[in-house]
């Protein structure tokens, strides 16, 4: 078994952890406790210099940032278990919607998060850039929402790891505040996704 994965339960880890069960083969789990700092230790530190999970450790490489993750595990593994397409303009339609999730809409929410939660101190809270940044998740939603107009799924007609891309920040958004009620595609396809045994078995930690 030659790939670690470092993690914490409820975090962007938890996506990595749902893409590692799709794959459905062997690795070491590693938990790391953010609550004591265990991901500041200097042995983790010089894995993942940004003290953060999820790390993945394979063949002496250490892998951070979820959406290199994500790329990297789909390149290798996600291929032949179609969870990933071949070089190709599935591919190239897939790496938009991971790069989008993370790039477009999950920072839409990481700012309305910032800006109106009160997880944040108040003097650090704008309540404009909280309202702009919520528009811009409606905005960013609506996309998804017409993209899986008379669809299942977002490419090929089948799951990858493009629906895990952007369904696993969906339950995160909604519990932020997104308004999904006029979001009918993304209800049910978010549904259909969330339901997935893999995520349940991440879930568990
Ligand atoms: N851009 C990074 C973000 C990772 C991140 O923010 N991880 C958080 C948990 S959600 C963390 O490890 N926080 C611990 C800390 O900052 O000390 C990624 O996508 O991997």
């Amino acid at each position: 078994m030659s790939l670690i994965f470092y993690y914490a339960p409820m975090t962007s880890a938890t996506r990595i952890h749902w893409a590692l069960e799709e794959l459905e083969m062997p690795y070491e789990k590693k938990k790391i406790d953010l609550a004591k700092g265990e991901q500041k230790a200097p042995e983790y530190l010089a894995m993942n210099p940004n003290g953060k999970v999820p790390l993945v450790f394979e063949d002496g490489v250490a892998i951070y940032e979820s959406l290199a993750i994500l790329i990297y595990l789909g390149e290798r593994y996600g291929v032949d278990k179609g969870l990933f397409p071949k070089p190709g303009m599935e591919r190239a339609e897939s790496l938009t919607w991971l790069c989008w999730a993370q790039g477009t809409l999950a920072d839409a929410g990481g700012r309305m998060m910032r800006n109106t939660s009160e997880r944040f101190p108040e003097d650090e809270r704008n309540a404009k850039a909280g309202e702009s940044a919520k528009k811009e998740l409606q905005t960013a939603l609506g996309i998804v929402e017409r993209a899986l107009e008379g669809k299942e799924y977002l490419v090929g007609g089948k799951f990858s790891y493009a629906d895990l891309a952007v369904a696993g920040f969906v339950p995160f958004l909604a519990r932020l505040g997104a308004d999904l009620s006029s979001f009918k595609n993304i209800q049910a396809w978010s549904a259909r996704c969330t339901a997935r045994p893999a995520l349940a078995r991440a879930m568990q930690g």
